[in-house]
C-alpha cells in the first residue's frame, strides 16, 4: 500500500505545500499535478466539480506521485465518505465551530474503533495501489484529516476542537475568519482582532501538538507562514494562478481592465 507522506511529514514537524484545484478539469488536474506541489486539494466547497469528476482527478492526482485531497463542501457523513470511498487520500472540513463538529469528522473519517466509516468501494484501495482488506487496516494511519478554524465561534472553541483524537491538523481560513470577525474577507492583514485570534490558535495548537495550517496568496506569504511555524501550506488555487499571470500579461500589453481577480 502506497503511503500518504504528506501526513508523515506533518507528524515529523515538516511543512508540506500545496494548492487547491477549483477548475471541473482532469486536464488541469493532470498538468498541476506534475508542477511540483506535494499535494492537490479538489475543493468541492465552492465550485461546480461533481463527486464524479472528484474521483476522476484523485486518480490522475494519485499517478502523479502527488497526494489527492479534497475540501468537501460541508461537515457531512455523506460528503467525507464519499471522497474518501473514491480515492481522495484526505479531506479538508469546513466551518468547523464546535467539538461535536469535530467529532462529527472523526467518526465519518475513521474506520472503528476510531470512527464509524462504513465499510465499501474500490476507488480508495486502488488509488492506495493496494486491496480493499488492506485498506480498510491501514486507512486510519493513512488518511489525513484537517479541520477548518475560519469562524470566532472555533476559536472559542479551540482548545476543545483540537483536542478530538484522531484529528491530524487545523487550518486556517483567513477570509472567512475575517469575514466573521466583521472585516473585509482578506487573506492576510494587520487587523489585531484576526491576528490575535490567530496567536491563540497557535498557542493551543502547540500546547497539544497539532500541526498548523493556512490558506495564503502567494509564495512569499508561504515562505513567512512558514518562517512562523506554519506546516500546512495552500498556496492560492489554480484558477487564481491562471488569472493573475493572464492580468500581468494584459496590463503590461496596457489591454483589459483591473477588476480584482480572485486569489482562489
Ligand atoms: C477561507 O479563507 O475562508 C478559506 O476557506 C480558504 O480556503
Ligand atoms: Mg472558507
Amino acid at each position: 500500500m502506497r503511503s500518504n507522506f504528506v501526513r508523515k511529514k506533518l507528524k515529523a514537524g515538516e511543512s508540506s505545500v500545496g494548492t487547491w484545484l477549483t477548475l471541473s478539469s482532469p486536464t488541469a488536474a493532470h498538468l498541476m499535478a506534475r508542477a511540483g506541489f506535494d499535494w492537490l486539494t479538489i475543493e468541492l466547497e465552492h465550485t461546480p466539480t461533481s463527486f464524479e469528476t472528484a474521483a476522476v482527478n484523485f486518480a490522475i492526482i494519485g499517478a502523479q506521485g502527488t497526494v489527492p485531497l479534497c475540501r468537501v463542501p460541508w461537515n457531512t457523513g455523506e460528503n467525507i465518505k464519499r471522497v474518501l470511498d473514491t480515492g481522495a487520500w484526505g479531506i479538508i472540513v469546513p466551518m468547523i465551530k464546535s467539538r461535536a463538529d469535530a467529532e462529527a469528522v472523526v467518526a465519518a473519517a475513521r474506520y472503528a474503533p476510531l470512527g464509524e466509516r462504513s465499510i465499501g468501494g474500490q476507488m480508495h484501495a486502488a488509488n492506495f495501489d493496494t486491496d480493499p482488506g488492506t485498506y480498510y487496516s491501514r486507512a486510519n494511519e493513512e488518511i489525513l484529516v484537517i479541520l477548518m478554524i475560519e469562524h470566532v465561534a472555533a476559536i472559542e472553541n479551540i482548545e476543545s476542537i483540537l483536542s478530538v483524537p484522531g484529528i491530524d491538523g487545523y487550518f486556517i481560513g483567513p477570509n472567512d475568519l475575517h469575514n466573521s470577525l466583521g472585516k473585509p474577507p482578506a487573506f492576510e492583514s494587520d487587523d489585531k482582532d484576526f491576528c490575535d485570534a490567530l496567536a491563540h490558535v497557535r498557542a493551543v495548537g502547540k500546547k497539544l501538538g497539532i500541526p498548523s495550517g493556512i490558506h495564503v496568496a502567494d509564495a512569499n506569504a508561504a515562505k513567512r507562514r512558514i518562517a512562523e511555524g506554519y506546516q500546512f501550506i495552500a498556496v492560492a488555487s489554480e484558477t487564481g494562478m491562471m488569472l493573475a499571470n493572464a492580468r500581468e500579461i494584459t496590463s503590461t500589453l496596457g489591454i483589459g481592465s483591473d477588476r480584482t481577480v480572485a486569489k482562489y
